[in-house]
């Protein structure tokens, strides 16, 4: 597969990549897989354009004070994945997070759909063990044992990682949409925040702080009138500047790996959800360099 050269070549990086592979403390990967989504597919075509908007925001950031110019991330590339076929994808995600883990570089990882997240999940736990917490924003549970028989689901995202990582050890912020069983499984396992996401997490900043902690952010945690180029778009969400500033709140935390999954470039109003992506990728760049 080769992060530092056999990744599929793209005209666009994020902006303010390194030139090399070996230079960068954080690794930007683009990750095209949308065979599970429910619903509306498309976000396959995520990474790149995330990377296009980039290059229209600021290398500062005011909420980190810092800029990119003083960071050492690489953005290797998308991944190539053969089409269709989710058990062979998720050995090559898995194998990527790892060669990236091994290297003592911050794997940062741009979906395609919320399953992506589980392989890279469960690297970051083969190297923290029981300490990893996982903070979770999302409209959905994702706790279904399986969509439609299939558990490899991006709807199961949160349950196969249960699989392999303590329950206890996940906090979830933002869920307003799943099943009654999703919910009942919740309260006797997660720690799950439902409908917000700042004052949960504020609240909750004393238990994660001290810990490895792995983020993994679906986009569709905010309302869709701030961020509809999503598939499963729910209403009701947080704004774009709760995000921002609940993102902020995370500076306190020990962020050892990041994703951000389901942005669907079809579906995307003026880019609007692109740039709120790119925006975040920014601020979790500088706050983890
Ligand atoms: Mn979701």
């Amino acid at each position: 597969m080769g992060l530092k050269d056999g990744s599929i070549t793209l005209p666009t990086k994020f902006m303010s990549s390194t030139d090399t592979y070996e230079e960068a403390s954080i690794v930007l990967v683009g990750v095209p897989m949308d065979f599970t989504c429910s619903f509306r597919p498309g976000t396959r075509f995520g990474p790149q354009k995330i990377r296009e908007v980039s290059i229209g925001i600021e290398e500062y950031s005011i909420y980190m004070d810092r800029s990119l110019n003083d960071s050492f991330f690489y953005d290797s590339g998308d991944l190539d994945l053969p089409i269709g076929n989710v058990e062979k994808s998720l050995e090559i995600i898995e194998e990527a997070a790892g060669e990236i883990i091994n290297d003592k570089k911050f794997p940062l990882f741009i979906g395609g759909e919320h399953l992506i997240s589980v392989p890279v999940i469960k690297k970051v736990y083969e190297k923290y063990g029981d300490e990893l917490l996982l903070v979770h924003f999302d409209a959905h549970a994702d706790l279904r044992c399986d969509y439609l028989g299939c558990p490899n689901s991006h709807a199961s995202a949160i349950r196969r990682v249960i699989d392999f990582m303590p329950s206890k050890n996940i906090f979830q912020f933002g869920i307003r949409s799943g099943t009654k069983e999703e919910f009942d499984f919740a309260r006797n396992n997660t720690n799950m925040h439902t409908l917000e996401v700042f004052e949960p997490l504020k609240a909750s900043i004393e238990k994660l702080k001290g810990r490895p902690v792995y983020f993994t952010l679906d986009i569709d945690v905010v309302d869709p009138a701030y961020a509809n180029g999503t598939g499963t778009p729910e209403p009701g969400g947080v704004s774009s500047n709760e995000l921002i500033k609940s993102v902020n709140l995370l500076k306190e935390l020990n962020i050892v790996g990041f994703d951000l999954v389901e942005v669907s470039p079809h579906y995307d109003l003026s880019d609007r959800t692109a740039f709120l992506a790119a925006k975040i990728i920014r601020d979790i760049i500088l706050m983890v360099r």
